[in-house]
């Protein structure tokens, strides 16, 4: 029997794992940047490798005993770069914000200006949010959207802060926003004022090493941050990509873009972390061969036609959404002036039926982020259940009908129980 240590020592803690499991089997996760593993990368995370201390990099490392953790951590090296065409990849980032961090303090010195995309309007925490503590130690500037209905980025406006603010960095990429980048003009720009590029695909990643979504290292990108557990459906965990070789890690070299995959390096370790978690280095490494596979690809693609059906069920129903619909694995919606109801009292009447979403804000918000306008739905997590059109068409039309009635008990018990019917034919894989 599974976890029967843990039943042993710990009847507490073994509960309420169960607990967890039987709402993952029964209830619907559509929270955008959620997925289920593979029982592979399952098993990869619970390895002997969490025993070692490996600080340093293959070949170059502090302690001994390092022939396998090695050739894991070479593996997954050599995976990301496969997956993502590029010269080099630090897998040692414990998280999206702490390889975003590095990559900061990789290329900067304190007080340096980055541009990157408003939080609120999609942006991500870590991209200068007043509320880090990043954005202390740099000078943000942020740019935004035009509109609502479009979520075009308005270029003459980027522009115009990149020329007023010479930003040492122009950030890209996303937490909340439906559509692809035009990484091209991003370039043109950061080329004007001989900015670094960087973008981060934390969201995206699965769906660009599938080839469904672009590439940025294909527009003159020079680094890429991701994190490896949302569509690529790895660990949890942060990857750092770029262009070049490394020359030695432990030596100390000149802030430049031709310099950055060393400067990645000696930002993750030793700047910012100390050993890095290698049982978690093996899952990536298993994660990311899966993602080399063919049945990858067909997943992902399955992931966007999954996200077209809930846009087409709720444009039929009227439902008003960010940039009108989706070209990703995302849907965020107006919930206030689709149903009258903030983001927050959908959250949560949809926890009531099973469903776990994300309230979100919306661009221009005028309510708080703790209770915003809007809600988020991605599609990676059903999508590995097997969830397909016909599913998702089912599901589109239950979150419809808890919308319009967020306060019908009756309805949420039914709905939660139908779920449950639904999912014991899309088991998740453990
Ligand atoms: N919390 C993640 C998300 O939901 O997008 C990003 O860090």
């Amino acid at each position: 029997m599974l976890f029967e240590n843990i039943k042993k020592q710990d009847k507490l803690l073994y509960d309420l794992l169960l607990g967890e499991i039987k709402r993952q089997q029964d209830g619907v996760e559509l929270i955008a940047s959620e997925n289920y593993v593979s029982n592979a990368v399952l098993e990869a995370m619970r390895t002997v490798f969490t025993n070692k201390y490996s600080e340093g990099y293959p070949g170059k490392r502090y302690y001994g005993g390092q022939d396998f953790t090695d050739q894991i951590e070479r593996i997954a090296i050599e995976r990301a770069c496969n997956l993502f065409n590029c010269d080099h990849a630090n897998v040692q980032p414990l998280s999206g914000a702490i390889a975003n961090i590095s990559v900061l303090t990789a290329y900067l010195e304190p007080g340096d200006t980055v541009l990157g995309f408003e939080l609120s309007h999609g942006g991500h925490l870590t991209h200068g949010s007043p509320v880090t503590f990043m954005s202390k130690v740099y000078n943000f500037v942020r740019y935004t959207v035009k509109d609502f209905e479009t979520g075009q980025f308005d270029f003459d406006q980027i522009r115009d802060l990149a020329i007023k603010h010479r930003p040492k960095m122009i950030l890209v990429g996303y937490s909340a926003y439906p559509r692809d980048i035009d990484y091209a003009k991003f370039a043109e720009i950061g080329k004007e004022i001989g900015a670094m590029l960087w973008a981060d695909i934390a969201h995206i990643a699965g769906l660009i090493s599938a080839g469904i979504m672009r590439n940025p290292f294909d527009f003159g990108f020079h680094v890429v941050s991701s994190t490896t557990h949302k569509t690529l459906r790895g660990p949890r965990g942060g990857l750092i990509l770029s262009k070049g070789k490394v020359s030695n890690p432990l030596k100390k070299v000149k802030k430049s873009i031709k310099n950055l995959p060393t400067l990645v390096d000696r930002a993750v370790f030793p700047g910012i972390q100390g050993g890095p978690i290698m049982n978690l280095i093996y899952a990536k490494a298993v994660a990311f061969g899966e993602a080399l596979q063919e049945s990858f690809k067909e997943y992902a693609k399955q992931i966007v036609n999954n996200a077209k059906v809930f846009e087409k069920v709720f444009r039929d129903n009227g439902i008003i959404m960010y940039t009108g619909g989706t070209d990703n694995h995302m849907i965020i919606f107006d919930s206030v002036k689709s149903f009258g109801y903030s983001g927050k009292t959908i959250q949560e009447a949809l926890d009531e039926a099973g469903i776990t979403v994300s309230k979100s804000t919306i661009p221009f918000d005028t309510r708080s982020p703790v209770n915003p306008s809007g809600i988020r739905i991605g599609t990676p997590a059903i999508t590995t259940r097997g969830y397909k059109e016909k599913e998702v068409e089912f599901l589109a039309e239950c979150i419809i009908k808890i919308c319009k009635n967020p306060k019908d008990d009756k309805l949420k018990n039914r709905i939660k129980h139908e779920i449950a019917e639904l999912n014991k034919r899309f088991p998740i894989p453990y």
